[in-house]
């Protein structure tokens, strides 16, 4: 590997907070970005936290520090305990907090509406059953993009968390879209600039959810006012619950010039949401969604890379922060397999549909004997 060309990568140190973890020297396409969530304490739904809680300022602290360049929020990530305040103080709360990013050189990526938590939706929000909680869904979303505003991202994240069902004849499929597509046309309507980038995944917390692939996502955008500010981020843990290859979702959104943000880790299979370090379940899979990455140029319009990785519960609060440093590590060396990847040879062996010995030409293409 020539990783001298383009970067150094450097071990972070025993304590898990990496002072130099990285530098780039070339101009850099891939720009990373992480969310508060990320620096999680361990918490599951068998047992309670087993590490410390840290300061927002801690996390924002450790950012630059990790070569990360930006931050994703939910509402209340960006203005906590948001429901008990104002609209006025939302909103000068997120001012605020620009200020502090700046200071920091971080921008915002993006903000979700965190949707799933409130009693109001239960549930879920724009496909409650309830007319006055959808309109609780559809004001909070309006003030997230407002939230938005102030910290300088047209972006706005929907993960469709309990829009879905438990029971198939509690809500109908057919006035749900319909719902969905009004609460997306309102938020459409209340900014003109906002784009709304809808985060596919099929189940958990719900039986089935409402949009649960790319394909959904961009077909949905069609039957709302204005199509072109409807897009999706793809999480690769979410893809492979659908039983779907990450890589193809990729190709399939950015060939329509949808693929706004990225939301890279990996699965073990058909359970949990499990949020692994990006390529700790299976490299090949890994690597093959940063060949669609390079082969799409994603990043060359300044969409940032996002780990939405957790640290494994048995993690201590020594290694604290490696799942994030680990996981940039795993993107940048597969980046320079990506790049060295031996395209001549493999295109050979498929002009010549020898498929058999591609798939070792990859196999030991990863594993460095080649
Ligand atoms: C959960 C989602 C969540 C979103 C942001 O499964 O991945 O973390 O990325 O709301
Ligand atoms: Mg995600």
């Amino acid at each position: 590997m020539n990783v001298g060309d383009a970067f150094q990568i450097a071990l972070p140190p025993a304590s898990g907070s990496p002072s130099v973890a990285f530098t780039m020297s070339k101009k850099q396409q891939y720009r990373f970005c992480v969310g508060p969530w990320n620096f999680s304490q361990g918490q599951d739904p068998y047992g309670p936290t087993v590490r410390r809680e840290e300061s927002f300022d801690w996390k924002l602290a450790q950012l630059k520090t990790l070569g990360f360049d930006a931050m994703m929020f939910h509402d209340d990530d960006a203005v906590p305990d948001i429901d008990s305040k104002s609209s006025k103080q939302v909103l000068q709360e997120a001012k605020a907090l620009k200020k502090r990013l700046d200071n920091e050189g971080i921008v915002a990526e993006m903000v979700a509406p965190r949707l799933w938590f409130a009693p109001q939706t239960i549930d879920g929000g724009y496909t409650s059953n309830d007319p006055k909680l959808r309109r609780y869904a559809i004001d909070r979303s309006r003030q997230s993009i407002d939230i938005a505003n102030e910290l300088g991202t047209n972006i706005l994240v929907l993960w469709l968390a309990r829009e879905g069902t438990y029971l198939r004849e509690s809500k109908s499929g057919t006035r749900s879209t319909e719902l969905l597509v009004e609460a997306f046309d309102a938020m459409l309507k209340h900014d003109k600039k906002i784009r709304l980038a809808i985060e596919p995944k099929p189940n958990e917390p719900m039986d089935h959810a409402y949009l649960p692939t790319t394909g959904h996502a961009l077909a949905i955008a069609q039957l709302t006012k204005d199509s072109k500010r409807v897009g999706c981020v793809i999480e690769s843990a979410h893809a492979i619950l659908a039983g779907l290859d990450p890589a193809d979702e990729i190709d399939f959104a950015m060939s329509f010039g949808k693929l706004w943000s990225l939301h890279l880790n990996d699965q073990n299979g058909l359970k949990f949401d499990q949020d692994k370090p990006f390529g700790s379940a299976n490299l090949r899979v890994a690597f093959n969604q940063i060949r669609a990455l390079e082969r799409n140029g994603y990043g060359k319009k300044g969409e940032f890379v996002c780990f939405d990785v957790h640290p494994f519960r048995t993690t201590s609060e020594k290694q604290w922060l490696s799942h994030l440093s680990n996981s940039r590590r795993t993107f940048e060396h597969l980046l320079a397999k990506a790049k060295s990847y031996p395209e001549k040879e493999a295109a050979q062996l498929i002009a010549a549909r020898n498929y058999q010995d591609l798939d070792q030409l990859v196999l030991e293409h990863l594993m460095g004997v080649l």
